[in-house]
Order: C-alpha cells, then structure tokens, then sequence
C-alpha cells in the first residue's frame, strides 16, 4: 500500500512544492490549507499526473475546533499517516517591538505555534497506532538568529524547534522521528504575505541575488524523509549561497 503524507499549507510555495514531489515518488496526499479552490485545483493536476490518491482538506490551522474536526472527519484510511509536513506559517509586518501591531502578533503565534501544536496533536496520536511516523517542521533562519524588527516572527519559529526537540523526546518511544528544517530566504508567496499583497516591497527582498526556490526545500525534506528506518536526521539549516546569516547576503 502506498504511504501517505500530509502536508499543511499545500496551496502554494514550499508546501506545494512538497505535494508535487512526493506525489511524484508515489505518496498518497492529505492537502491542506484556508484556500480550498487551490487545494481542488493541485488535487486534480496531482491526481492525473502521478495516479495518487489526494484528499483535500481546507481548513484554518488557527482555528482549534476546525482543525479538530476536520482532520476527523477523515475517512479511516487518511489516518495511516507516515509523514507530516507541518508547512504552514507566515509572516505579518516587520515593526520594531515598540510598534508591532497586536493583530500581527495574534496571527503569527495562532498560526505557527498554535497551529503546529493542533494539527500535531491529532496526527501524533494516529502515527502512535502504527507504531511509525515522520513528522517534518518548518522553522526558519529566522528562528535561529533574531533580526531588527523580526521579534514576533522570530521568536514563533524559535517556539517551532524547540517544538521539534521536545516532539522528539515525547513521541520517540513510539517510533515517530522528527525534523526541523530551517530555510534561509525561499521566494514563495511569504514576503507578499509579510507586506500584505505589497508585490514591489516583496520583490526587493529577493533583488540582487539567487534566494532558494521551494523545490530546493522540498528536495531537502525528501531526503530526509527517504532516509533508511534506523536514521533520523534532527535539524537541517539550508541557505542560499549568498546568505551567510539572517542578516547578511551579498547582492549583486
Ligand atoms: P507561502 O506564503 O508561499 O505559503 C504559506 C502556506 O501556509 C500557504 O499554503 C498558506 O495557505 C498556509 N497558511 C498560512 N496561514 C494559514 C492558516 N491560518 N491556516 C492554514 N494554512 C495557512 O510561504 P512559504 O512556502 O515560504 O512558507 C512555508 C513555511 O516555510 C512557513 O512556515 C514559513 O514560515 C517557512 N519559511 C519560509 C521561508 C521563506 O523565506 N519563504 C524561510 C524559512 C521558513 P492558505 O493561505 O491557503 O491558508
Ligand atoms: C523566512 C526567512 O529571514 O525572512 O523565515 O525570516 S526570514
């Protein structure tokens, strides 16, 4: 039987460069996300493509009660999940502490800590039946080094591999491995995200140098998926070649 993986935030970017790659090694889907249309669209072009089979369920990590019951609502099958992405996540603002907006701050923990937690709880406990999992967070550069005015943003990814330490030392008697992968800058839809639909101040945040495309992330959470049984890789940190640190790339 084919394994199945459930990947969140599969409407665009990093996400749904995961959903083509592991529909392509032949993984069954759960596609995830608040845009339901896109998910349908991703689904069907999957679903001709690689001849898998895709569930698609749209729902607001943010939202505890949707998650809930969304997830189980499931039909039994979806429940043998081996690998859970935990992609979902952004960015809103970049304000000193001083003048941060409340609203940003409450969208960001709701979404990457608290979210993250929601959908780990639930997925945990089936990989827990099966005696076997994978669990895949995406944290940040960001969450290893803090910049000026990435406070809140930095310190939710900083929460996500602490997560991650504290997943693997819970969930490691029942055979769930997991992993953090911590990406320099990516370009997806996250910096329009951060400056909410402002196309030209996303754009500049990627001028003047290469940045890591999500195919480079997804290729790197399949390797460390595909890795043998016995093996489990912990942290991955990946940059752009002319990106030293959070704060430091050379642009052309
Ligand atoms: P995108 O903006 O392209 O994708 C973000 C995804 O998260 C979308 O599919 C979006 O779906 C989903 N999402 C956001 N909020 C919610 C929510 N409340 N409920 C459900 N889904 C939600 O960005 P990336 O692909 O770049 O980001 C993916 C992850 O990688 C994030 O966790 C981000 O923090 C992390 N990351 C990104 C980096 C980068 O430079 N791009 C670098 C390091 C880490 P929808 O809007 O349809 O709900
Ligand atoms: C996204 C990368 O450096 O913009 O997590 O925070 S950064």
């Amino acid at each position: 039987m084919s394994k199945i993986a459930l990947i969140t935030g599969a409407t665009s970017g990093i996400g749904e460069a995961c959903a083509h790659l592991f529909a392509r090694e032949g993984y069954n889907l759960v596609l995830t996300g608040r845009r339901e249309d896109r998910l349908e669209k991703l689904a069907k072009k999957l679903n001709t493509k690689f001849n898998v089979e895709i569930a698609v369920s749209a729902f607001d990590v943010r939202d505890r009660q949707q998650v809930i019951t969304s997830l189980e609502e499931l039909p039994a099958k979806w429940r043998k999940v081996n690998v859970l992405i935990n992609n979902a996540g952004l960015s809103q603002g970049l304000d000193p502490i001083d003048k941060g907006s409340y609203d940003d701050w409450d969208t960001m923990i709701d979404t990457n800590i608290k979210g993250l937690l929601y959908v780990s709880k639930i997925v945990a406990n089936w990989m827990k039946e099966h005696k076997t999992g994978h669990i895949v967070n995406l944290g940040s550069i960001a969450g290893k080094e803090v910049y000026p005015n990435g406070n809140v943003y930095c310190a939710t990814k900083s929460a996500v591999d602490t997560l991650g330490k504290a997943m693997r030392v819970d969930l490691v008697q029942h055979g769930i491995k997991v992993t953090t992968i911590d990406p320099g800058a990516v370009e997806t839809e996250f910096s329009e995200v951060r400056f909410k639909g402002d196309k030209e101040r996303a754009k500049k945040v990627y001028d003047g140098f290469d940045p890591l495309v999500a195919q480079d992330i997804a290729e790197t959470i399949w390797f460390v998926v595909s890795r043998p049984a016995h093996v489990n890789i912990n942290e991955l940190t990946v940059m752009p070649t002319a990106q030293a640190s959070a704060t430091i790339i050379v642009r052309k």
